[in-house]
């Protein structure tokens, strides 16, 4: 997906999360690449719909991961999908995605969907939780992850997921050798320049979440180390 190309840089926002609106300023004019929305739990479709017309004042990408049906609002620029590569149970992988076009399938916009092969590394993270993700995987193991999404389903994006804590560089680096043409995006605990830095030398996208909230000088800091080096 050419859209997903250019980014280097992306915050992921929480709608479940407060973020004032000098922060929210800060955050989308800061130089990153793109907002996406998303969390793994606590997202509605109100505040969605309000944090998406919040950052709609600006003028950068606006995206979707979408991760439940009922918060699914229209109006962003692309809506990321999430199938995740490494769970033995189908529902995360297809399941629900064949249910929800199912029954949606004459309102998608298919053109904006963009799916995202998850590779979920952190046992502790609430993604990981709900997913039952095989978290321990072996570099052999996740480097067949890899393969499978970009080699045999042809995913555009392999989203390797630590959310919540600083992942293996090596193994994200393995990943990204084993990805071919898909774009790796690599997410969880970047908390200052120098994480950030040190995740965008082993990826093509670093995505950035918690460190928004808890403390905002270091989130924009990681926009410089990796667009302004
Ligand atoms: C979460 O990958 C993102 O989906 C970012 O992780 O919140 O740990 O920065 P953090």
């Amino acid at each position: 997906m050419d859209a997903v190309k250019p980014w280097r840089h992306v915050f992921k926002l929480d709608p479940e999360r407060e973020l004032a609106d000098d922060a929210l300023e800060a955050v989308c004019m800061s130089g990153t690449d793109a907002i996406m929305i998303g969390g793994s739990s606590g997202v509605t479709y109100e505040n969605t719909v309000d944090l998406m017309s919040r950052v709609r004042r600006y003028e950068l990408p606006c995206v979707l991961e979408v991760s439940d049906l009922e918060a699914v609002v229209p109006g962003f620029d692309l809506y990321m999908i999430p199938m995740v590569l490494n769970t033995a149970d189908s529902a995360w992988t297809t399941g629900r995605h064949r249910q929800a076009i199912e029954r949606y399938s004459y309102l998608i916009p298919w053109e904006t969907l963009v799916p995202e092969g998850y590779i979920v590394l952190n046992p502790d993270s609430t993604v990981a939780k709900l997913t039952q993700a095989e978290t321990g995987l072996s570099p052999a193991a996740a480097e067949a992850c890899a393969h499978v999404g970009s080699k045999l389903m042809k995913l555009p994006i392999i989203y390797v997921e630590y959310s919540g804590t600083f992942g293996d560089l090596q193994l994200v680096e393995q990943v990204r050798r084993a990805s071919g043409e898909a774009r790796v995006f690599y997410g969880g605990g970047i908390r200052d320049a120098q994480t950030a830095a040190q995740a965008a030398s082993v990826s093509d996208t670093i995505v950035v979440g918690n460190i928004i909230y808890d403390h905002l000088t270091k989130a924009l800091e990681t926009v410089e180390a990796v667009h302004y080096k």
